[in-house]
């Protein structure tokens, strides 16, 4: 089967080899390996593009993060990384790799769309092209393909399926990805699917570090230190990983000696993160883009954002949320207002406004749908949904162009242009309920945001 092996010491098999997981899951995986030992390279697989392939192959896969903090930066050198192939080129050596007896985990880093889900129910999208492709054809083109097709190629082996480690921003993320693939795996063979249901393992993580984009200056200014690097990440000083301690076989690096939290149940720190951090992060990408601030932090510089999210989280997104075991929520959000200002990490409104449709429901809407039902009042939440509409309409304040990127893209735009009731009647994103209780609120907010302008509406919700 295996055409060519892959190199010695791999044990993991990471989907999406992007910055963020460069910057986190990776960084973590390279210290439990300097603490415990252990065979735990990584083989990371673009599903798409050359381009990080073609960076790191002429550097030995090895590559530089560095850690941007107030006070300066420090720069790490990560070796962990020992081989990256592109799916696209050639799926048959992915699927080779992933079926490889060595190989007990395979991670995923391929953003909320690339789980061909529907965002707002969390199911498999069987009218996704690339799904409806995958249930006919043998070489995968989505990740839930390669999943299944992967997991096909070891029960045909006689192998144990490896451990799938979903790293992406999804509530319950490891319990989404499980019923993806076994929705998928059931299409094309249900003994498939049931011996993945049986032996397969799926722990939900949460994931956290703040990785803005690498930017050109970025890598001429480790050039001028002597550093070079065609792809190094940048990344915030902090960072947390709390795991399902829940592998096949027990198999996985000794990440609990690193600082990763390996718990029962993830799920109150998922919440937690995706609404807390994620959720006003998606706040103040739309609203602070719309005000014409071009980073987080310059938004946070602006008193008028700093309150607007301190209102965010003390009035609307904290009482409806139950704090994980030993964390207080309010420290937990001075913390985060700390972090959004770090004025060394230069993430922008834009790359956060990114993939809304796929970000909005359990960054958001989660939070709008308890408020709703507690009889709770979510001014604040609303304006920011009002302000993900307006982006999506593709034109800001001044009447220029929005460069609009989701998947969704031109729906939302066609949408946009017909007003508040179109866009909220897209299933995808809000469900019929949510969508009837919110269009009152949603309505009025989206009125004062064409009226006074994304700053002065925020002003005005938090009284500044
Ligand atoms: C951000 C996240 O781009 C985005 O949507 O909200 O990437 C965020 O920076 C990370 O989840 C932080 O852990």
């Amino acid at each position: 089967m295996p055409a060519d092996p892959i190199p010695a010491g791999v044990g993991i098999v990471h989907l999406g080899l992007g910055a963020f997981f460069r910057a986190h899951g990776a960084v973590y995986v390279a210290r439990a390996m300097e603490t415990s030992g252990g065979d735990w390279g990584i083989l990371g697989v673009s599903l798409q593009s050359p381009t990080m392939r073609d960076a790191l192959a002429p550097q030995g896969f090895a590559y530089h993060a560095v850690e941007q903090g107030p006070e300066g930066e420090t720069v790490r050198r990560i070796d962990v990384v020992r081989q990256v192939l592109v799916a696209r080129e050639d799926p048959g050596a992915v699927l080779a790799a992933m079926a490889d007896p060595a190989v007990k985990i395979v991670s995923l880093t391929v953003t909320e769309k690339g789980y061909c889900h529907n965002p707002a129910t969390g199911a498999l999208n069987p009218d996704h092209p690339d799904i409806a492709h995958d249930i006919a054809e043998a070489l995968p083109r989505s990740a839930p393909g390669y999943l299944v097709r992967a997991l096909e190629w070891r029960r045909a082996a006689g192998l144990r399926p490896f451990t799938v480690l979903c790293c992406d921003n999804l509530p319950e993320n490891g319990r989404v990805v499980r019923g993806v693939v076994l929705d998928l795996a059931r299409r094309i063979d249900p003994a498939l699917a049931d011996w993945i249901a049986a032996e397969g393992r799926f722990p939900s993580t949460m994931v956290d570090r703040i990785v803005p984009a690498t930017k050109p200056e970025d890598i001429a200014r480790l050039r001028a230190q002597g550093i070079e690097d065609n792809l190094p990440v940048m990344h915030e000083p902090f960072s947390q990983w709390v795991v399902e301690d829940d592998f096949v076989e027990g198999a996985r690096p000794d990440l609990g000696a690193v600082g990763v939290q390996l718990v029962e149940d993830v799920t109150p720190f998922e919440h937690m993160k995706l609404r807390m951090l994620n959720g006003t992060h998606s706040s103040l990408a739309y609203l602070g883009y719309l005000a014409g601030h071009e980073t987080i932090s310059e938004t946070v510089a602006d008193p008028v954002f700093a309150a607007f999210v301190q209102h965010l989280w003390q009035k609307e997104i904290i009482p409806a949320l139950a704090p994980p075991p030993g964390v207080d929520l309010a420290s937990y959000a001075d913390e985060l207002l700390a972090r959004y200002r770090n004025p060394a990490i230069r993430h922008r409104t834009w790359q956060i406004a990114m993939d809304g449709s796929q970000k909005l429901p359990q960054r958001l809407l989660g939070t709008l749908a308890e408020n709703a039902a507690a009889g709770r009042a979510s001014p604040g939440l609303m304006l920011a949904v009002a302000g993900w509409m307006r982006y999506v309409s593709g034109t800001d304040e001044k009447g220029q162009p929005i460069e609009v990127k989701d998947p969704l893209a031109d729906e939302l735009r066609a949408r946009a242009a017909e007003g508040v009731e179109a866009l909220l009647a897209l299933r995808a994103v809000f469900p019929e309920a949510l969508a009837a209780q919110i269009a009152p609120g949603v309505a009025a907010a989206h009125a004062r945001l064409m009226r006074l302008g994304a700053r002065r509406a925020a002003e005005e919700i938090s009284g500044t």
